[in-house]
């Protein structure tokens, strides 16, 4: 039986990051289905999420942006909250890609950090799909990132 992989995207995004994820996971992942679901905002995702894997999805990749205020980030909080609930109730991954406004003044560099940050995660969703909890072990410790340069492993 076939891998199905599912992709919430929002229309809050300034960056088509739902796009990216779709075109990494068809690389790795040929024979697999995708489904997209798009939904206005943040808030939106956990049910976008629930409703994929309820649809027989192996594991999920969200996409969202925060905005710049307080009351961005306090949807953000209670956004990952709702992702690791649907985790924890349907015991599949929900990887959460969020690119927050103020990680960047410069609208360049934050389109850099959306490219790579959703390209990397739908990369690890693949892996860990595919070949589960030991997929990652190879990379344990090593300081990876998403949309910035790896940190590295620090020298004992
Ligand atoms: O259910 C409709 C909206 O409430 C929902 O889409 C929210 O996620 C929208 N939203 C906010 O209300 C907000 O204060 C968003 C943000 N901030 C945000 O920073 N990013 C979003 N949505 O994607
Ligand atoms: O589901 C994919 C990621 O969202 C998830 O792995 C996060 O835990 C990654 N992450 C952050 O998004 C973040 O803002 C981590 C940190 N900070 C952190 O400080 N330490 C982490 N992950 O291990
Ligand atoms: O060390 C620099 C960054 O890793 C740090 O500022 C992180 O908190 C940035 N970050 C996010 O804000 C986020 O929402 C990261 C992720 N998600 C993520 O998934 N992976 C990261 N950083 O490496």
């Amino acid at each position: 039986t076939s891998r199905k992989y599912g992709v919430v995207d929002t229309t809050f995004s300034r960056v088509d990051m739902g796009k990216i994820a779709i075109s990494v996971i068809r690389k790795e992942d040929p024979d697999a289905e995708i489904v997209r679901y798009t939904v206005p905002g943040i808030k939106d995702l956990p049910v976008g999420a629930k409703k994929l894997l309820d649809q027989g999805c192996d594991g999920v990749i969200t996409l969202g942006w925060v905005g710049k205020t307080m009351l961005d980030k306090y949807s953000y909080l209670a956004t990952s909250i709702g992702l690791i609930m649907v985790q924890i109730l349907t015991s599949k991954h929900v990887i959460d890609v969020t690119v927050h406004e103020d990680e960047s003044e410069d609208e360049e560099k934050l389109v850099e950090i959306a490219k790579d940050r959703a390209s990397k995660h739908a990369l690890n969703l693949v892996k860990l799909v595919k070949e589960g909890g030991s997929a990652l072990t190879k990379y344990a410790g090593k300081g990876l990132r998403q949309g910035y340069t790896h940190a590295g492993e620090l020298e004992d």
